[in-house]
């Protein structure tokens, strides 16, 4: 039987996390996988968190099973926070997941079952986005609708990209802070993409992976929520990985917007049978930890406090990056065009190969750059390396 598998490559982003630490070179750079960083290019438990984790220690008086729908606290609590009350709470059911991606892994079999074909799909994207859908039953279409160069979302060429789509549909959409490009639509772009999907009667799939990382906490969940809502039925994907620091702990939700409380009972019901067959029931300890932050009022100031700091520290290493002006065919200048972890520079694989031999910076083969992996001192260092490439007619 295993005879007829074949080998499958491993996943590049995180084979550049081993590469960079095989390397011996004192000044190396890693602008590889996407983790927050901080100055000192660590990824620090947030203290809210700690705090959170040393109160479970001591309170949590058992560990039996909760269900398939995890633990509901956090759930309630994190669609006030995100849906807030752009939709009637009886419009809206959620459940826990394994992280972002067991969200959407769920959306997408949910999909399935109902029968959606296809999804619509941004170009590029995350990485795991399109074999994650596919691997559902539903198959992914890309939108090619970025321009590297002048680091922009061409938002025509994706509304008449998604001319060609069916009534029935799905469309992904990036809440914030876009992986890869780091560019999201505006608020005028959010709601004519949120009219012309609802006309077109596609079925919105939001992923908010980022919220807290771009303009602010509630700034970066406007998006998702004139999506919501405009249309009668939508899900979104939510990963409190990244703003919570979480990680491994594979922390987040699916909520789905249902056009009344008994549709939204049969679809929660399908997305329960679907949890159940595929993980029986979330981790609970990252999700316990943020539904005892988000019920106390004076660790959620203290987790907004420090999720901001995060927030900040982004803002102004793009700035610094974008003060680097425009080098050889490159315009640094326009990534302060971008918001959140990630840019993608119009970098060959070539450049990006030169880039590692020569320099010790990591990143991905697309010439995506984490910016938590700089600091002051790295990006004077990253200028540089791209002038010596320039001037080494490296292309
Ligand atoms: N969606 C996007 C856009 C991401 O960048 C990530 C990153 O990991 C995820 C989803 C998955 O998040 P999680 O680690 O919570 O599964
Ligand atoms: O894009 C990133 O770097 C993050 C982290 O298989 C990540 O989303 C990368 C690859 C992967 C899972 C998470």
């Amino acid at each position: 039987r295993f005879a007829t598998l074949t080998r499958q490559p491993d996943d590049p982003l995180l084979r550049i996390i081993g590469q960079h630490a095989a390397d011996p070179r004192a000044r190396k750079i890693d602008l590889g996988v996407g983790v927050f960083r901080d100055e000192e290019g660590r990824t620090p438990v947030m203290t809210a968190v700690k705090a959170a984790e040393t109160r479970l220690l001591s309170e949590q008086s058992s560990k039996s099973y909760l269900g398939p729908e995890g633990d509901t606290g956090f759930v309630r609590a994190l669609a006030k926070l995100v849906v807030g009350d752009a939709v009637a709470s009886d419009r809206v059911v959620g459940l826990q997941t394994p992280g972002g991606t067991g969200a959407l892994r769920l959306a997408a079999e949910l999909m399935a079952r109902a029968g959606v074909a296809r999804i619509w799909i941004g170009s590029p994207s995350w990485a795991n986005h399109a074999p994650l859908f596919r691997q559902a039953g539903v198959e992914p279409a890309m939108i090619p609708c970025f321009d590297l160069g002048t680091q922009t979302f061409d938002l025509d060429g994706f509304l008449t990209g998604l001319n060609a789509a069916d009534s029935g549909d799905a469309v992904l959409l990036h809440g914030c802070c876009h992986n890869p490009i780091g560019i999201d639509p505006n608020a005028a772009g959010w709601s004519v993409i949120a009219s012309h999907i609802a006309e077109r009667g596609l079925l919105p799939v939001v992923d908010l992976a980022y919220q807290g990382l771009g303009d602010g906490f509630d700034e970066d969940a406007a998006g998702a929520r004139t999506i919501l809502s405009t249309v009668p039925e939508a899900l979104l994907a939510y990963s409190c990985d990244k703003n919570f620091g979480l990680y491994r702990e594979r922390t987040g939700a699916l909520f789905a917007i249902t056009p009344d409380r008994d549709s939204g009972a049969t679809v929660f019901s399908n997305l329960l049978g679907l949890a159940r067959a595929n993980w029986s029931m979330p981790p609970d300890h990252g999700a316990a930890i943020v539904r005892i932050i988000l019920e106390d009022e004076a660790l959620t100031a203290q987790w907004r406090d420090e999720l901001e700091t995060m927030r900040r520290r982004l803002e102004s290493l793009r700035a610094a990056l974008a003060a680097g002006g425009r080098i050889g065919a490159i315009d640094l200048g326009a990534v302060a065009h971008g918001k959140g972890m990630f840019a993608t520079l119009p970098l060959s694989p070539a450049q990006v190969e030169w880039l590692r031999d020569r320099h010790a910076i990591y990143m991905a083969g697309s010439g995506r750059i984490n910016i938590a992996g700089f600091n002051l001192a790295a990006i004077a260092t990253f200028h540089d390396a791209l002038r010596d490439m320039v001037a080494n007619a490296v292309v």
